[in-house]
């Protein structure tokens, strides 16, 4: 018998990271619920009015998005979603094969991308997540830019003569690589109301 299909839920934003699992779930057709958050007075809440922030934060007490329930668990941070969204069609290899380099190499860039890229973002728009000292804001937002120019341009070196981030076919890189070439102008410009608190 099949195993059953757990009943999965994102909690997405647009515009924000969450984009990366919302892109990976439709693409390996799996049915899924997303639940559309918007930034509301004290943090993100449904778009459509069904959970306050507390609510939210009574699922994922980080309060931030992407946050994936699994029937009754909740899973958070970028890298365990992307992961157990890869897992759910291990015959595509999205983290790359097992045993193998891509496999190596996928991981090396998720850490990347959550751990050094995504703190650069958060530098350029949410100084005070670092410092509540406004008058050293300033100086953080600009090293956050020059942490994401650094990071386009190792994206853009990684893609050169490649069609894709890693080995030959889709990885869960994919689909950062991609919401990122999506917000490249709006990073530049800061004109997005991308993410972050
Ligand atoms: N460490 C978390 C960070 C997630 C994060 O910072 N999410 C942002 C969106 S990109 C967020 O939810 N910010 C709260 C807000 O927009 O109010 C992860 O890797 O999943």
């Amino acid at each position: 018998m099949a195993p059953a299909i757990p009943r999965l839920t994102l909690y997405r934003k647009d515009g924000a990271c969450s984009l990366a699992p919302h892109a990976l779930l439709t693409h390996i057709s799996i049915p899924f619920s997303a639940i559309a958050m918007q930034s509301g007075p004290v943090g993100l809440e449904a778009a459509d009015g069904s959970l306050s922030h507390a609510d939210f934060r009574r699922i994922n007490p980080t309060g931030y998005v992407p946050t994936l329930t699994v029937d009754s668990e909740v899973v958070t941070e970028m890298p365990a979603i992307l992961a157990y969204i890869a897992s759910l069609a291990p015959e595509r290899n999205l983290l790359g094969k097992e045993g193998t380099m891509g496999r190596v190499k996928v991981t090396e860039l998720l850490a990347w991308l959550s751990g050094t890229l995504h703190n650069g973002f958060a530098a350029l728009w949410r100084p005070n997540r670092f410092t509540d000292d406004v008058n050293v804001h300033e100086s953080i937002r600009k090293r956050g830019r020059e942490v994401i120019d650094k990071g386009f341009a190792k994206i853009e070196q990684r893609l050169r003569g490649r069609e894709w981030a890693v080995g030959e076919d889709v990885t869960v890189v994919t689909s950062i690589f991609e919401e990122l070439a999506g917000v490249k102008e709006a990073v530049i410009t800061e004109g997005l109301d991308f993410c972050f608190d």
